[in-house]
Parts: structure tokens; sequence; C-alpha cells
């Protein structure tokens, strides 16, 4: 075994260690966990026909303003590639975390910027969604909810079916827009008092998520970083493994809780 992969089976222990011992396991994921499942990270998303776009431009209210049309395409065109798309390893090894540390009366929590649903689809029970999701769009006048069927939209932008004149718009959260206020609540609460935190495959560049880390005040806590590439995290975490989540944290789980142990 070279050097660098007998530290990193070493720290792999460790960390396995204070995992399975953990009481409050809060996790904050981002695009990278889905990058395994063939979905574009956000800052890598544009290709083919959406190359020429920003996806930070599109990401707006004033992009939808502007122009319902274009944007409402580019999510309705994500939200098919959502659907196609399949939890990987990293999902399911987070829903191993869950079972393992609930089954012995502990707490899990897992803060997703995701809007894709794949955490909730590799069966992690309690999923709590930052940025919301692309599945349901919502009335711009009455904010009525709508899950979409699974093919792509007659129109765009769509009209909504609640309000005459109105339109309907993704439940995501767009720059410049407000958390759910219960996300961050939940977020707010439990990050301070957690024993073992965790953030995945985020760029940690967007505010609140990306600070989200940094709430853990107890001493004795265990902060981990999955990520291919450093972040401006990685300084505030005591492991930064680097690599994809899909490889890491099945290895984490074995290491956690071995298959014959
Ligand atoms: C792998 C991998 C593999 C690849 N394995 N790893 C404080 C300071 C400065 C600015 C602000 C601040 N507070 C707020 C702001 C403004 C703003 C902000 O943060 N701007 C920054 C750009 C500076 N924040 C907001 O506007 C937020 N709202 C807000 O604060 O409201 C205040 C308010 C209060 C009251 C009333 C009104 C307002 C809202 C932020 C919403 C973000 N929304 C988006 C779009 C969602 C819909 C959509 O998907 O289109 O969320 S933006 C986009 O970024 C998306 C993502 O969830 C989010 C984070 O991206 P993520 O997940 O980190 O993805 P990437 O692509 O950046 O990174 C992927 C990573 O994975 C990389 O590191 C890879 O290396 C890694 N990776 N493959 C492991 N296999």
């Amino acid at each position: 075994m070279t050097e660098p992969e007998q530290k990193l089976s070493l720290d792999v222990a460790a960390v396995a260690k204070k995992l399975a011992t953990a009481r409050c396991v809060a996790v904050v994921t981002g695009a990278g966990v889905s990058a395994e499942s063939g979905i574009r990270t956000f800052r890598d998303t544009m290709e083919g026909l959406w190359k020429e776009f920003d996806a930070k431009k599109l990401a707006t209210p004033e992009a939808f303003d502007a122009d319902p049309a274009t944007v409402s395409r580019w999510y309705d065109h994500r939200r098919l590639g959502c659907l196609a798309a399949e939890p990987n390893p990293g999902h399911l090894a987070l829903a191993a975390i869950e079972r393992n540390i609930t089954s012995r009366g502990g707490e899990f929590h897992l803060f997703t910027q995701n809007v894709d649903r794949l955490h909730q689809r590799a069966m992690t029970s309690n999923v709590i969604e930052l940025h919301g999701n692309i599945m349901e769009w919502r009335c711009t006048q009455t904010g009525e909810l709508i899950l979409l069927p699974p093919e792509a939209m007659t129109v765009y932008p769509a009209p909504s079916p609640f309000s005459s004149g109105s339109l309907l718009r993704p439940n995501v959260v767009w720059f410049g827009e407000a958390l759910p206020e219960e996300a961050l609540i939940r977020a707010y609460e439990v990050f301070p008092r957690a024993d073992f935190v965790m953030t995945v495959g985020t760029s940690a560049t967007v505010y609140p998520a990306a600070g989200l880390i940094e709430l853990c005040d107890r001493l004795d806590a265990t902060r981990v970083e999955v990520n291919k590439d450093a972040t401006p995290a990685s300084r505030h975490v005591d492991y930064s493994f680097r690599g994809a989540s899909g490889d890491l944290l099945p290895r984490l789980v074995r290491a956690a809780w071995p298959p014959n142990g």
C-alpha cells in the first residue's frame, strides 16, 4: 500500500469509529453527491443547447421575470434528467448511515442543497431540502404546488392551473430568495449540538448552506468533508477526504459497521 493509501485507510478507520458511536449526525450535501448518478453539478451544468447560458444567471427570480420561457425550459430539461437518474452508492451509503444510527436510538439529519430528490429515492427518511426541489412547481400568484407528470411540459412557460394569467415556476430557491424557514430553523437547531457533522459534494460557496458546518459548537464533535476538490469548508474540518462520494461513503459505512462485524 502506498503512503497516501495507508493514511486514507487510517483516517477512514478513525472517522468510522466516531461515526459508529455518534449520537447526533448532521450532514449537508451538494451536487457532487449526484454527479455519479449522471446529474451534472450546478457549476458544471451547461451542455448541448444550454452551453451559451450561465447557470448562475438563470437561477434567479430576475431571469424568470425577464424570460420565463427559457428558464422554464431549462428547469424542465433538468427535471426530466433527474427523473431518469438513479441513486448511486453515495446516496445509498448515506441512507445506510441513517439506518445504523437511528436503529440504536441516535439522530440523523440530512440537509441537502440538491433539488433532484435522489436522497429520498435512496430511502433516507430525514431529508431536509434547503433549496426546494425541481419535481414540484408552484403558482407564481397563489403559491399552490403541483407535482408534474413524468413527461416534458407542452408549453413554456406553463400557465398556472390555480390562477388565471399566472405561471408555474419550479419550487426551488433562487439566488436572493429566502430558504424555507422550517429548514433553516432545523439546521440552526441541529448543527450546534451534533457530535458528527459531514459536508459532502458541495463547493461550499452558496450561503447559508455553506456556513452550516461551522455552526457545530461541540468541542468533542467530529467534522468531516468528502469532496473531489478542496473547498472553503476544508479548513473547518478535522478530516477532508478527497475523492468521489460514491467510493468514499460506502467505504466509511463498511468500516463503521463491518458486514460480518
Ligand atoms: C464531487 C463529486 C463526486 C463533484 N464526489 N464530490 C453570505 C455571504 C455572501 C453571499 C451571501 C451570503 N448569504 C447569502 C448570500 C447570497 C447568496 C450566495 O450565497 N451567493 C454566493 C454565490 C456568494 N445566497 C442566496 O441568495 C440564498 N438566499 C439567501 O441568503 O436569502 C436571504 C434572504 C432572506 C430573507 C428574504 C430574502 C432573502 C439562496 C441561495 C439559493 C441557491 N440556489 C441554487 C439554485 C437551486 C435551483 C437549481 O438547482 O437550479 O442552489 S444555486 C446552486 O448552488 C444550487 C446549489 O444547491 C447550490 C450549491 O451548489 P453545490 O451543490 O455546492 O454544487 P457545485 O456545483 O457548486 O459544487 C459541486 C461540488 O461537488 C464541487 O466542489 C465538486 O468538486 C464536487 N464534486 N463530483 C464528491 N463524485
